[in-house]
């Protein structure tokens, strides 16, 4: 409850922030991309996790004008830092079940895009299998919009859920995120190197990219190699990061 009233006036008094996680290719070790992950502090209950925070917000109906804060900040950063260091930076936003639902939707990307003059190509919306799971027709047409928006479409935490194979034929994204339970020791102990190997073959089969996400060690990556995995995310690499940090870690040039 207390939670829920502080969440109400979170975003007028500026307590959201943007953390930054750079993502990087398999093979070249290059920065391809950044993740951007809200974090929101408040005065007395201090850093409230996402994971808290966001059901909450979802089901309150507050996730809408959050979420449009998040993809207008985060066009306008990847704009600026893309200018600043002279290269397209691309960037991925997490777009919750209700924002799907909601119309307004492709009308807040187009007008975050537009307004702060960042390409469609650079902005890549991911998308959790349990935001898919009502799938209306409704959602699908929204995808569609997007889609033709220029947008790049992400299926997220892919693994975690159910009938997951069935939707990389439904909807129309590109990029598949394997979720980090994947890549956790003993999942790849019990055979797991040849059942991401599997996933990644068949993701390449259907056209799409595949990103590992929570990569924390050498050994890790050696089999995301192997397995021909595109890119990868993870602490082995950076931690979520704050703006000024990110800002250092594009500095210094990977
Ligand atoms: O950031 P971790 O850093 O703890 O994020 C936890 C969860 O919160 C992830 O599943 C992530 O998808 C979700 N999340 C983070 N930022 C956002 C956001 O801006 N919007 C939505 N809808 N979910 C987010
Ligand atoms: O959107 P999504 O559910 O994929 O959110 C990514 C989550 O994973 C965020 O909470 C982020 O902080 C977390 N994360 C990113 N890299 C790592 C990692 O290497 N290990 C672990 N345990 N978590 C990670
Ligand atoms: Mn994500
Ligand atoms: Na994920």
């Amino acid at each position: 409850l207390q939670i829920e009233a502080a969440l109400r006036r979170a975003l007028e008094l500026g307590q959201f922030e943007l953390y930054y996680q750079p993502r990087i290719d398999v093979r070249t070790l290059r920065l391809r991309g950044v993740e951007v992950l809200l974090r929101w502090t408040h005065p007395e209950l201090g850093r409230v996790p996402p994971l808290e925070f966001i059901p909450i917000a979802e089901e309150r109906g507050h996730i809408e004008a959050i979420g449009k804060w998040v993809l207008r900040e985060a066009c306008r950063v990847g704009k600026r830092l893309g200018d600043k260091y002279g290269t397209m930076l691309h960037v991925s936003v997490n777009v919750s079940a209700r924002q799907l639902r909601s119309a307004d939707l492709v009308t807040e990307v187009e007008q975050a895009l537009r307004d702060a003059g960042f390409p469609p190509c650079a902005l890549e919306l991911e998308l959790t299998e349990s935001a898919l799971i009502d799938d209306t027709e409704q959602s699908v047409d929204v995808l569609r919009r997007l889609k033709r928006l220029g947008v790049t479409l992400a299926l997220d935490d892919f693994g975690t859920g159910y009938s997951s194979l069935s939707y990389l034929k439904r909807f129309p994204v590109d990029v598949l995120k394997l979720d980090r339970s994947f890549f956790l020791e003993q999942s790849l102990d019990a055979n797991g190197d040849e059942f991401v190997s599997a996933l990644v073959h068949m993701a390449h089969a259907l056209g799409l990219k595949v990103v590992a996400e929570g990569i924390e060690t050498e050994d890790v990556m050696e089999s995301l190699r192997a397995c021909r995995c595109d890119e990868a995310q993870g602490y082995l690499f950076a931690r979520p990061m704050a703006l000024p940090e990110f800002d250092k870690f594009l500095q210094s040039g990977v």
